[in-house]
């Protein structure tokens, strides 16, 4: 397992590019790469400069910004998008190919041998740049294993720095990806790169998968964005490598995760999901009496990630029918009243009556809280009266 020593190759501004509602403008996708880069991903993939004019201005001004991450730009496999892609100052370049029946047949039109001439053509060719080269397949797991094989073993014996693969249509299992990359783990010296789309959601088990068979780079996108319902997002696979081990992601600037969804989702104009991985609003909620009881003893009770560590908060939710008294008396501390146990389950008797017929907020519980204390308050006023 190389767990502890993947790398991230963020293509928000690429694939992301390539989501229903992106047009990013340059100063936004500077503005991207420097978040992404203050977050600590390794690499940022940038749109090809073949793509549009400005698609080159912007290639040319993302490569030149100094950035920690290495900017790499990813072309069709064609001598002269790696030429153009060269010139625009990148350290590396994404080459691809569609290697399944479905891209020979209906996109590019050639044979396995005609790809693996042109290929070698284009790998020769970038690797005398000096630029880092990476050959991806794409619809890899549409592709027949001898024809997939043939064409990696053919790049990597020509000293390429990764291959790639891509499950373009997101048909992948955790299962078929981690037995593929196994294999090519066995043929290929090069470093393994994994692109997944989440038609099925599998996206990010099967990034994980891939880094479990000896992967050793994932791409990702914020909020998972891209073509269709996108590829592995960042925070889910962040969140997934922090869940098996913390250690695995201590180097990325965890708490810039939740501005980074924010600042994209705004671009591209969506609200973040409410089941999104670590940012969505019902995230870090806990409900239920039986929960939320225990996790005001110890919150690793129901949490697999700690919010802290991603600087966000947990909340827990009592105005409900299916509140507990340990929550609501911990609420009555918060507020500073002192309620018996006797007390505390008649006001959580009185919540979960109410919210039968309505929808409680917390001020409604807090409210019926400090009313019990002033009725206590009364009641030994009248008693010491009387004494
Ligand atoms: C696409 C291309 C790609 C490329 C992935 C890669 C895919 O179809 O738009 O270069 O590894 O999903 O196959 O994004
Ligand atoms: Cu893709």
């Amino acid at each position: 397992m190389s767990l502890e020593h993947f790398s991230i190759v963020d293509t928000t501004l690429r694939e992301g590019e390539q989501f229903v509602n992106a047009n990013f403008n340059t100063e936004q996708k500077i503005a991207i790469a420097h978040k992404l880069d203050a977050f600590g991903v390794e690499y940022i993939e940038v749109t090809s400069p073949c793509a549009s004019p400005q698609s080159f201005e912007d290639c040319c001004a993302i490569a030149g910004l100094g950035l920690r991450a290495k900017v790499l730009t990813h072309v069709r496999c064609h001598l002269s998008d790696a030429q153009r892609a060269v010139e625009t100052g990148v350290d590396g370049v994404n080459v691809m190919i569609g290697t399944s029946t479905y891209l020979q047949k209906f996109s590019h039109g050639k044979s396995i041998d005609a790809i693996v001439d042109l290929a070698q053509e284009v790998v020769t060719f970038l690797q005398s740049q000096n630029v880092e080269v990476r050959f991806s397949a794409e619809d890899s797991m549409r592709s027949s294993l001898p024809d997939l094989f043939k064409v990696y073993e053919a790049v990597d014996a020509l000293g390429i720095n990764r291959v790639g693969v891509a499950d373009t249509v997101g048909i992948g299992t955790p299962h078929g990806v981690y037995g593929l990359i196994k294999e090519l783990r066995s043929r290929v010296k090069a470093d393994i790169e994994f692109h997944g789309h989440n038609d099925t959601g599998c996206a990010i088990a099967n990034a994980y998968a891939a880094l479990e068979a000896g992967g050793t780079h994932i791409d990702t996108t914020v909020l998972g964005i891209g073509e269709r319902n996108g590829i592995t997002s960042l925070g889910g696979l962040i969140a997934r490598m922090y869940a098996t081990d913390p250690n695995s992601v201590a180097r990325y600037n965890l708490a810039q995760i939740a501005g980074l969804d924010s600042f994209v989702a705004s671009l591209v104009n969506i609200d973040i999901p409410f089941n999104n991985i670590l940012t969505g609003f019902s995230a870090f909620n806990h409900k239920a009496g039986l929960h939320t009881n225990a996790v005001l003893k110890n919150p690793t009770a129901y949490e697999a990630l700690n919010p802290e560590d991603f600087g966000l908060t947990r909340n827990i939710q009592i105005a409900h029918r299916l509140t507990g008294w340990n929550a609501i008396s911990h609420r009555a501390r918060e507020l500073g009243l002192f309620l018996d146990d006797q007390q505390i389950k008649l006001v959580t008797e009185q919540v979960k009556t109410l919210s039968d017929g309505q929808q409680l907020s917390l001020d409604d519980v807090d409210q019926l809280l400090r009313g019990t204390q002033q009725l206590q308050t009364a009641g030994e006023g009248m008693a010491w009266a009387r004494h």
